[in-house]
């Protein structure tokens, strides 16, 4: 039995725990390193694994592991969850005023405006603060239990201080937009089926029976409503997103009160397009009658409530001709077929080229060269096709065929059973070898500067490299041979690669390209062996047991490093001095080293968090407000205030450029779909 004292530590340190990932995860201003919360994090699991019968279900560590509930197990609301009538333009939403007036019998309405977040519902039940439940919204009257998996949401607390005996709190899991296209780039790589969209991404995530592959996914949740709920005293919604943000969770900060109808018209027309710069997607605005008791009076019919409805913004969307179908290669030799449109303009750029993923997706849709589509952007980002304008078909327009050799080997095409994919099944394809060295010298990689897909295709043509390993041997004489290659370039090219050795085990792992192993999975990969020999030495089941690496990216690990030829590339990169180690980030002599840092305003290059974590990489400490001891602003677009006290205090102030600069950012070139074809 464990003594008081070992109970006690253990909560104590759970206490700090969720508050420290309270901090990171829901108000992105972490106060504690990385390293000091993992510390903390670990010294809980030792104990906890020293005294199983200690754990309890709302702890930290338990937030991957629990078994989804069998097929996802089917359990009734208590109090239904309500959908959402829609209207699409002002007019319909001053009827939507004039008919809660009526009803109500008073000018005295208030609303609020939510951004409609485009996700999943949820109804969240807390148990004298624990989370004992999740459902998602089912049909609205009986939900799916997905308990297990919401669990890995980092912003949906598992305890809550000072709750009442028993809530249920709603609100929309969803995924953002930059873990949406890393999922579709990975599972394209894998020859598994794209999502259509950020939602269907949510929904396949909760959707599976392992929760670490949920865990990976990078899901996240807004609150804005609750359920059966005991003891809650609040009176209107305001205060409710308010009591929400008291219990940490997060709440979309896009909410609005207004008056008037004419003002929540505003709000909705002001969101049409500034919507687009979320990282996340949304499909329209909520708008909502403040007043609980109002609410109550309103009522609902058998579906939707009266006192809520939803703006719905049109889908962007164009219609374009495919000019041809072609074939690029990606690093593991998958053949990706991508549309070739007639130019168009969408959402604010214009549109060439949409991936068409693989060939089962081009026969579900039945696209064929000449067709005229209509065409969306995924996660506002990526072009995708919707469908076949079938009617302007003129009779000439001819299925697609995948190539059955290889466009750059020769070699033999084929397709894995069980995958949509097709692959080159030379090993030694010049095709694979080129997305290899590129991929390997990326910056999500091994960021090797000035080593783009031209440079590698001249070290190619030279026979200067034939695996990654040969960038570290380059000799800037040699070099110089290629065209345009003068001695400065061949030199800073030889810096660049000697400079990229030592970014660590997590980028070298990512960088070599192992299937299915994306970035993230590098990095959990890394924090549980922390070095090369390790992760060799593990076997298949422990690299299983790893926090978000499921079994198929354990297989392909284990798979990956039991070849010969990994073997001797592993061993020739060691020879060459890279670093076969988790790299701990050396603060002294850092570019931010020492340094206490504010970020204002919208940087355009990443997402504050990010810019964060380079801070703190980089040595210094990121402060959420501009105080005495602040020593740097960095500033991007429509600083405000902290930006006026800054120069009140003369504290040194850094634009974006001169922040990514000082940090050592290089601006790769981007992977922008308009790499030539194959053919
Ligand atoms: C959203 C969203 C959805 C609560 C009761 C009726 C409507 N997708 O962001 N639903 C609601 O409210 C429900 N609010 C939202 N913000």
């Amino acid at each position: 039995m464990a003594s008081e004292e070992i109970i006690q530590k253990a909560e104590a340190l759970r206490k700090e725990i969720r508050h420290h990932s309270y901090l990171y995860y829901v108000l992105d201003r972490p106060e504690i390193t990385d390293y000091e919360f993992d510390r903390m994090y670990r010294e809980l699991v030792t104990l906890e694994t020293e005294h199983p019968e200690i754990v309890t279900p709302d702890s930290p560590t338990q937030r991957v592991g629990g078994k989804a509930s069998d097929d996802f197990r089917k359990v009734r609301f208590g109090k239904p969850m309500l959908s959402l009538t829609n209207v699409f333009n002002a007019e319909e939403l001053r009827e939507f005023d004039r008919k809660v007036k009526a009803s109500l019998g008073t000018e005295a309405v208030e609303y609020i405006t939510e951004l409609k977040i485009d996700g999943l519902s949820m109804n969240l039940v807390y148990e004298n603060g624990r989370l004992v439940q999740g459902l998602t919204r089912g049909d609205g009257r009986v939900g799916e239990d997905v308990t297990a998996n919401v669990k890995t949401i980092r912003t949906i607390p598992l305890y809550i201080e000072d709750a009442p005996p028993y809530m249920e709190i709603r609100g929309e899991v969803y995924m953002p937009r930059t873990s949406f296209v890393r999922l579709n780039e990975e599972r394209d790589e894998a020859g598994i089926m794209p999502f259509a969209n950020c939602r269907n991404a949510a929904a396949g995530s909760l959707r599976q029976l392992d929760p670490h592959v949920t865990a990976a996914r990078s899901l996240d949740f807004f609150a804005y409503a609750i359920g059966e709920t005991e003891g809650l005293d609040v009176h209107t919604q305001e205060e409710l997103l308010h009591q929400l943000e008291a219990f940490h969770f997060r709440v979309n900060p896009h909410y609005r009160k207004w008056n008037t109808i004419e003002g929540v018209i505003d709000g909705v027309n002001e969101w049409e397009e500034k919507r687009r710069g979320l990282p996340y997607d949304t499909d329209g605005m909520v708008i909502k009658v403040n007043d609980f008791r109002q609410q109550e009076a309103l009522g609902a019919t058998v579906k939707d409530p009266k006192w809520a409805t939803a703006y719905k913004y049109p889908p962007e969307e164009a219609v374009t001709q495919v000019e041809r179908i072609i074939v690029t290669m990606g690093r593991t030799g998958v053949l990706t077929p991508s549309a070739d449109l007639t130019p168009v303009r969408l959402a604010g750029t214009t549109v060439k080229r949409a991936t068409l993923h693989n060939l089962d997706f081009i026969r579900e849709k039945d696209i064929r060269e000449g067709d005229y589509v209509r065409i969306y952007k995924a996660g506002e980002i990526i072009p995708e096709v919707a469908a076949v304008l079938k009617e302007k078909r003129t009779g000439r327009e001819e299925e697609f065929q995948m190539p059955e050799t290889c466009p750059v080997c020769g070699g033999r095409v084929a397709r894995v059973e069980g995958e949509a994919a097709y692959r080159c099944m030379n090993p030694q394809c010049g095709g694979v070898v080129r997305e290899k060295l590129i991929h390997f010298a990326s910056r999500d990689a091994m960021d090797i500067e000035g080593l783009g897909p031209s440079v590698v295709d001249s070290l190619l043509a030279y026979d200067l490299v034939k695996d990654p390993a040969d960038f570290y041997t380059l000799d800037a004489g040699e070099l110089q041979q290629i065209e345009r290659m003068g001695e400065k370039r061949a030199a800073n090219l030889v810096a660049a690669a000697a400079d990229s050795k030592g970014r660590g085990l997590a980028k070298l792992l990512f960088a070599l390209g192992i299937r299915f192993l994306g970035a993230k999975g590098a990095e959990l990969l890394t924090a549980k062996y922390h070095t090369m020999e390790a992760i060799m030495a593990a076997d298949e089941a422990s690299l299983q047991e790893t926090e978000g690496i499921g079994k198929v990216i354990a297989q392909s690990v284990y798979e990956y490093f039991h070849d010969e030829r990994t073997m001797e590339l592993i061993q020739k990169l060691q020879r060459a001095g890279v670093v076969m180690e988790e790299v701990r980030e050396e603060t002294q002599g850092a570019a931010f080293a020492g340094e206490k840092a504010v970020l204002t305003g919208k940087l355009t290059s990443m997402g504050r968090r990010e810019a964060g974590d380079i801070i703190r990489r980089l040595g210094g400490e990121v402060q959420s407000s501009v105080t005495k001891t602040t020593t740097l602003v960095i500033a991007g677009t429509d600083a405000g205030s902290k930006l006026e006290k800054a120069r009140a205090q003369g504290i040194t102030i850094l634009s974006e450029e001169e922040f990514l600069r000082r940090a050592g950012l290089a601006q790769a070139d981007e992977g922008n779909g308009t790499e030539p074809s194959l053919f």
